[in-house]
């Protein structure tokens, strides 16, 4: 019988989904009116909760419930609350909005801990607007990348002109940056994404590691021209040079046989008029595997082949690594209290590894890191159809709840 956590998790991930650039499909991009909803309504349940609540320099929200004593280093919980274009709603929010219902448990209970929690919301984990991801994150662990603050969304807005738009400084992205010591570990609950959970008939998985990422901006420049008078042998139609390109990626990652995995999610041809040949097309490329060497190795080979097919087709190429993820594995000790706190709610204890990334990628650099899926309908996201059953978002709040109770800090497991 799901306990009144699931029931308080699933009401606010309706809420939460309600805050979107259109009804019909799901999207809240980093620094839009939908951010500024979204971030007002997380730090209202923040406070609700029991705990200090605000915005930090690069638009994350911030909780912080205090521990026994005051200024304690803290274990940090979180999620993203941004959102792919039509998105699932789970993707992000179940994490963030899980960890905020485990501390109010904890507040209505009265329970003080031998450390602070903190749940941190991360404003922009999917990079859509700016092409780059993990920028919360990676502003929370210092590693934030100033160069992207000159990158430009479709509509030509710098990220600097969206920070100022917004409200925030882009010059004080800084004060966003947390100490290493003030963090004994950061844990994340996220939905799966994937199948295997479901395929198991399991509600919880504790993830190993978390694949790394190569993205890339490729701009293909041929000639456009007349649709109806350039012979077929003297065109440099960018548009069918681009074509030929996603298909050599996809079919260099199916006879790869590896856990290669490539998507082109994203192209533009110019000028975009049917009776012109395309003379500019830009897409993007993400490449994914099990190891690094095998992503950056295959990443050297698709580029090369891109080459090839430009130099034949007479077209001029431009490749850009966009954002760059090492694989992250998940901390071993941290790793165990997980699984302890799996076994502890009376289930199987499974490991899985991600292959999609999470702000886990970026907190590494600040902190030992673990995962805890939970179970999401035949593994879609990144889709409307994302679905997580109440049973079994009520089933990773009470792991996450028994993690954070029984949570012992490295150094205490070590002595
Ligand atoms: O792309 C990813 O893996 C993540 O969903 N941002
Ligand atoms: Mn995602
Ligand atoms: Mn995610």
């Amino acid at each position: 019988m799901p306990s009144l956590l699931g029931e308080e998790i699933v009401a606010r991930i309706n809420e939460l989904a309600a805050i979107s650039e259109t009804p019909e499909h799901l999207a809240r991009i980093y620094l839009t009116p939908e951010h500024r909803k979204a971030a007002d309504l997380l730090l209202s349940w923040m406070r609700e909760a029991g705990m200090s609540a605000h915005l930090d320099a690069i638009g994350n929200v911030c909780g912080r419930y205090e521990g026994e004593a005051p200024d304690l280093p803290c274990l940090m919980l979180g999620s993203h609350y941004d959102t792919v274009r039509d998105a699932g709603k789970w993707d992000g929010p179940l994490g963030l909005i899980t960890a905020i219902s485990c501390v109010a448990d904890l507040n209505r209970r009265g329970r003080r801990l031998p450390f602070a929690i903190e749940v941190t919301g991360f404003a922009d984990e999917e990079g859509v607007r700016f092409a780059s991801t993990l920028l919360g994150s990676r502003a929370v662990a210092g590693t934030f990348d100033e160069s992207v603050l000159n990158a430009h969304d479709h509509a030509g807005i710098s990220m600097r002109e969206a920070m100022i738009a917004f409200g925030l400084n882009p010059d004080h992205i800084g004060a966003a940056a947390r100490a290493r010591r003030e963090l004994l570990a950061y844990v994340e609950l996220h939905i799966e994404q994937g199948p295997v959970l479901e395929e198991k008939e399991l509600p919880v998985g504790v993830v190993t590691a978390i694949a790394g990422a190569t993205r890339l901006a490729a701009k293909l420049t041929g000639m456009a021209g007349h649709a109806g008078t350039v012979p077929m042998g003297l065109r440099r139609d960018a548009l069918t040079g681009a074509a030929e390109s996603i298909t050599a990626i996809e079919e260099f990652c199916k006879t790869d046989g590896g856990g290669l995995v490539g998507t082109v999610g994203y192209i533009d041809a110019l000028p975009g008029a049917t009776n012109v040949i395309p003379g500019k097309v830009s897409f993007t490329i993400d490449i994914r595997a099990p190891t690094d060497m095998h992503r950056k190795r295959a990443v050297a080979d698709i580029v090369r082949r891109i080459e090839a097919i430009a130099k034949r087709r007479t077209l001029a190429l431009q490749v850009d690594v966009t954002h760059e993820n090492r694989t992250v594995p998940c901390a071993p000790w941290l790793k165990e209290q997980v699984a302890e706190a799996v076994a502890g709610e009376g289930f199987p204890v499974f490991e899985l590894p991600s292959g999609a990334g999470h702000d886990g990628m970026a907190m590494i650099d600040i902190a030992d890191v673990a995962m805890l899926f939970v179970r999401c309908r035949a593994g879609i996201s990144h889709h409307p159809d994302e679905h997580v059953e109440l049973a079994d978002a009520d089933a990773g709040a009470r792991v996450l709840l028994r993690l954070i109770e029984n949570f012992w800090p490295r150094e205490m497991v070590q002595s």
